[in-house]
């Protein structure tokens, strides 16, 4: 899939601030439960108040691997072109993350590994955390975006009370 790059997003990629930041434990103040299933999440959608840490446990109870990330509509895009590199290079597969293929140089110099901090890929059965204090109100969505998850509906909306 080659869509025609060097659209017109300006310079400025960066939209941490906007977003909120990571959190620390020793800040939260709620934990959210979410599980990931074939290709949806429990729950649809999630609120949450400007200025507050949550923690997200999160757990993969689907039989593929997926993604629990947060972002706006804008950052996922991108990030699904990331991971449809990740995909097209053997790094992730269906039900699993190839480690080894993960951890190998693919000569651009810029690693792909899979770390942001607004971010977790789990494989089936596996469980992890985001920590996350939202700051100001945006069009935030939490969504998967291992190729053709967002498409088909794993993705939901984080209102702001
Ligand atoms: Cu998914």
């Amino acid at each position: 899939m080659g869509a025609q790059g060097g659209d017109s997003h300006g310079p400025a990629g960066h939209h941490g601030m906007e977003i909120g930041a990571p959190g620390k434990a020793a800040d939260v103040t709620r934990t959210i439960d979410v599980t990931m299933h074939d290709n949806y999440y429990k729950p649809e959608q999630i609120t949450v108040k400007a200025g507050e840490t949550i923690r997200f446990k999160i757990t993969n109870k689907g039989e593929f691997l997926h993604e629990f990330g947060l972002g706006t509509a804008v950052m996922h895009k991108a990030h699904q072109k990331e991971m449809m590199k990740m995909w097209e290079h053997g790094m992730i597969e269906a039900d699993r993350i190839n480690r080894e293929k993960m951890m190998m140089d693919h000569g651009d110099g810029r690693g792909m590994k899979h770390d942001d901090p607004n971010s977790i890929l789990l494989e089936p059965g596996k469980s992890g955390e985001v920590i996350w204090k939202f700051s100001k109100p945006v069009d935030l969505e939490f969504a998967c975006n291992i190729p053709g998850h967002y498409e088909s509906g794993m993705m939901g909306p984080i209102k702001f009370k």
